[in-house]
């Protein structure tokens, strides 16, 4: 019965301006998972006034991360809309917290599949968000709020990455290619998931 069947839950990882939302699209198109951006829930979030507002925005400019409760809420309530699709947790979970977190309040609700973690070089990374910085608009994609980013990522969601990867859940693909050739390779992973 459908009803009793658990969302499936996949999370996307990787850098700052590794491709995640660019593939996350791609994916929703082909295979109709719902894409979940976590940051773009807290900018959302933001912008609408809530008690937290300031504080997302201090850390989004300082590339911190935001305390769990605030996150795994908004993703939780996010989901609960619809429990029967499957979903692409896109920029979470972020470090240990997060994870703990997540386990604590989602096990019993979700079915965490997997991390699909997108590997690219710094400095490509770097060039894509300056020229993504001219027209988005982002608070953070500026030179110092990308250093503040990328120092964030490697003391405190790489180590998020190895600790699934020690229990083989980690589909790691290379995003310093063209937009279409990493997809032809996010595309075999989800067909064995369908
Ligand atoms: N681009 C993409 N793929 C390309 C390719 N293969 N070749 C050439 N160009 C490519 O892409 C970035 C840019 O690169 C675009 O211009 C794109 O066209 C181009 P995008 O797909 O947007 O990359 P993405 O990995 O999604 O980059 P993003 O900037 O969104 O990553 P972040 O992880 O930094 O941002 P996020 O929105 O997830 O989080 C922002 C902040 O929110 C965090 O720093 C943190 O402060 C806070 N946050 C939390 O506190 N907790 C959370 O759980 C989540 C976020
Ligand atoms: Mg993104």
């Amino acid at each position: 019965m459908n009803s009793l069947k658990k969302p499936i839950v996949v999370f996307v990882l990787g850098g700052p301006g590794s491709g995640k939302g660019t593939q996350c699209s791609k994916i929703v198109q082909e295979f109709g998972l719902v894409h979940l951006s976590a940051g773009d829930l807290l900018r959302t979030e933001m912008a609408s006034g809530s008690q937290y507002g300031d504080m997302i925005a201090t850390m989004i400019k300082n590339g911190e991360i935001v305390p769990s409760i605030v996150t795994v809420n908004l993703l939780k309530n996010a989901i609960m809309v619809d429990p029967s699709k499957n979903y692409l947790v896109d920029g979470f979970p972020r470090n240990e917290e997060n994870n703990n977190s997540w386990v604590e309040n989602m096990t019993s609700i979700v079915d965490t599949r997997f991390v699909l973690y997108f590997d690219c070089p710094d400095e490509v990374m770097t060039e894509r968000l300056l020229g993504r910085g001219a027209s988005s608009g982002r608070t953070d994609d500026n030179i110092e709020s990308i250093k503040k980013r990328f120092t964030t990522f490697h003391n405190q969601t790489k180590p998020v990455v190895e600790h699934y990867g020690k229990q083989s859940r980690v589909h790691s693909i290379n995003s310093n290619r063209p937009v279409d050739q990493v997809y032809d390779d996010v595309r075999k992973l989800f067909q064995t998931l369908a």
